[in-house]
């Protein structure tokens, strides 16, 4: 260990350990703006490029940034000398001299970093502002996200979450000096990148450089529309985080409180995607069954693992980085195209209406779900199933905008039939979910028991890969689980090169999965709000009166009545998809 002071305070902290970190210990926050910790997902961003968090050494000539200067064996260290405040100060005018000033249009007002260090360093003036001139950059919109480079600080967030986190490599710093921003290779757009629209570094992003694409005009004018019947489905994530935007802890459940602002919008119908969740158990867990069954007869064309395909960012990923095995994910398709699917079928003809009359709005904790739902495989006729993907956030800004008491508003439950869904639905919203869904059900349609223990805390937790084996009465099954892109990968090499051997296999490319994801109230690479929210999905699993997919009622009609059973010729057409390269 080593001892120094900060701000005439004493501390002692291991060798190796930052300025910025020792002081954190001592309860002294130096301000930072690009850089970011995600230790517990070992990412850390430290560029030192901002030069905000400095501070003064004494007996050295120049201000030591913080973030990347390690403490030694008795420093001095002072974090607000005039000299400090002065140099902090000037850095801020610098970046903020070329910065657009469109703070009231900016669809990060209110929630950025920057502005909030301008408010914080009491910016009142940018020196030579009157004949500065700005770096300009061509707006950037992709299905799922907007890159607006000219509001870029060049913080290199987000290139770690692309590229050490996620590795997916289609961000990186180009250019020099003036004119430098992050881009794809060739300053391509993000469409004809490997982008898999994960969300991540959108997530990160400290200002309005990276920003969702905005679908709440589209929803507002459908929802306004007479001849629509507008139709709402919520994600299970949602529920665990929409809270925070209304300044409640995270992890407090808010289903009944969002079905009910929901139906106060004005939508027709409040449905659940937890509904699509369970059907996708229903087919995926059959599919796996049969697979497996095949694959135990000796069957040689039959390839296990068999991968989860309901995280779209995951499916491109694996599109882009796996294309000689395409026959290795489930063809289920996602919760969230089976819900469409079913709803501008089945349930358009229990209304006694045309597709075409109907919209289908999600609210997702995903940026990706908006690319997923425009994919030409999940049209007909041109007709998309899922009509438009809003995020959590926006979701959240659609409730403010309509005056929508949230924190006093009495909770509803969902309209029926596809607004019940069971336990095993919800916990599709964190990593390990759509296995253990998977898991209680095969099992029983497998083994003809009753599963005694629902819970299998095996498959849960928050470590990048995890793999446990599972009893179906004495054939063992192997599971293996990631979340995040980088931690696919290495599972998936691993499978490629033959050096394990999983029957099934779970991915899912955020942080924690889908509480962690793209469109989210932004985490701030807080991973304590992510922990919170896993707790509170298996909370609301625990509390839910049918806890297994194949025992929900209105899915059991729904095969009686319409589908035949799973995998018949009607699922395969409406609910199994194909995957390219
Ligand atoms: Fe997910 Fe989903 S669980 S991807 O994480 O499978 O986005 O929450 O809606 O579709 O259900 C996201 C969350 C979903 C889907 C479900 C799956
Ligand atoms: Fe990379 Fe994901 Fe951002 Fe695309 S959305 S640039 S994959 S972090």
């Amino acid at each position: 260990t080593v001892k120094l002071t900060i701000d005439n305070k004493a501390v002692e902290v291991e060798k190796g350990t930052t300025i910025y970190k020792a002081a954190k210990k001592l309860g002294i926050d130096i301000p930072v703006l690009c850089y970011m910790d995600l230790h517990d997902l070992g990412i850390e961003n430290k560029p030192a490029g901002c030069r905000i968090c400095v501070v003064e050494v004494e007996g050295r000539r120049n201000l030591a940034p913080s973030c990347s200067t390690n403490c030694t064996e008795g420093l001095v260290v002072k974090t607000h000398t005039p000299r400090v405040i002065n140099a902090r100060r000037t850095v801020m005018e610098l970046i903020l001299s070329d910065h657009p000033k469109d703070c009231l249009i900016c669809p990060k007002s209110g929630r950025c970093d920057l502005q909030d260090m301008a408010v914080k360093l009491g910016i009142r003036h940018i020196p030579g502002q009157e004949f500065a001139e700005m770096s300009t950059y061509r707006k950037d919109t992709s299905p799922a996200i907007i890159r607006d480079m000219d509001k870029c600080i060049m913080c290199r967030r987000c290139e770690t979450m692309c590229n050490d986190f996620q590795t997916v490599g289609a961000l990186s710093g180009v250019n020099r000096g003036f004119m430098s921003c992050v881009a794809p290779a060739f300053e391509q757009d993000l469409d004809k990148s490997p982008c898999t629209y994960c969300g991540q570094c959108v997530a990160v992003c400290p200002t309005g450089a990276l920003t969702e694409v905005d679908h709440t005009p589209k929803v507002i004018r459908a929802i306004a529309d007479p001849k629509k019947t507008v139709i709402v489905q919520t994600a299970p994530a949602v529920r665990v985080a929409l809270g925070e935007e209304f300044g409640l802890k995270p992890g407090t459940l808010v289903t009944g409180k969002m079905t009910a602002a929901l139906r106060q919008l004005g939508f027709d119908y409040v449905f659940d995607t937890d509904f699509g969740a369970d059907l996708t158990i229903m087919e995926e867990g059959t599919e796996m069954l049969t697979r497996l069954g095949k694959f135990l007869e000796g069957d040689k064309d039959v390839k296990l693992p068999i991968l989860t395909s309901c995280c779209p960012g995951w499916v491109t990923f694996f599109e882009n980085n796996y294309p000689d095995m395409l026959d290795v994910p489930s063809t289920a398709k996602s919760p969230q195209q089976m819900f469409g699917a079913i709803a501008k079928s089945y349930f358009a003809e229990q209304l006694g209406k045309t597709r075409e009359e109907l919209v289908v709005v999600s609210v997702m904790p995903c940026l990706a779900k908006k690319y997923e739902c425009q994919r030409d495989e999940f049209k007909v006729d041109g007709n998309p199933d899922v009509d438009f993907s809003i995020s959590t956030r926006e979701l959240a800004h659609l409730i403010k905008e309509s005056n929508i008491n949230f924190a006093e508003i009495a909770e509803e439950d969902f309209d029926r039939p596809m607004g019940e869904s069971t336990g095993a639905a919800v916990i599709f919203g964190t990593t390990g979910g759509v296995i253990e869904a998977a898991v209680r059900t095969a099992y029983e349609l497998q083994t003809g028991k009753k599963l005694e223990r629902l819970d299998f805390t095996e498959l849960r937790g928050l470590d990048g890969i995890r793999s446990a084996t599972i009893d179906f009465n004495g054939l063992p099954v192997n599971i293996g689980i990631a979340h995040g892109l980088g931690n696919a990968r290495k599972l998936l090499d691993s499978v490629r090169a033959g050096e394990v051997n999983f029957h099934a296999i779970e991915i899912m490319a955020c942080p924690g999965g889908c509480i962690g994801g793209g469109g989210q109230p932004l985490h701030h690479g807080n991973i304590a709000i992510i922990k919170a929210r896993q707790e509170a999905i298996y909370r609301e699993d625990a509390g839910k009166p049918i806890r297994k997919s194949h025992e929900n009622p209105y899915i059991i009609k729904l095969y009686e009545e319409f589908l035949g059973k799973p995998m018949s010729e009607k699922a395969h057409h409406l609910l199994h998809t194909a995957y390219f390269d």
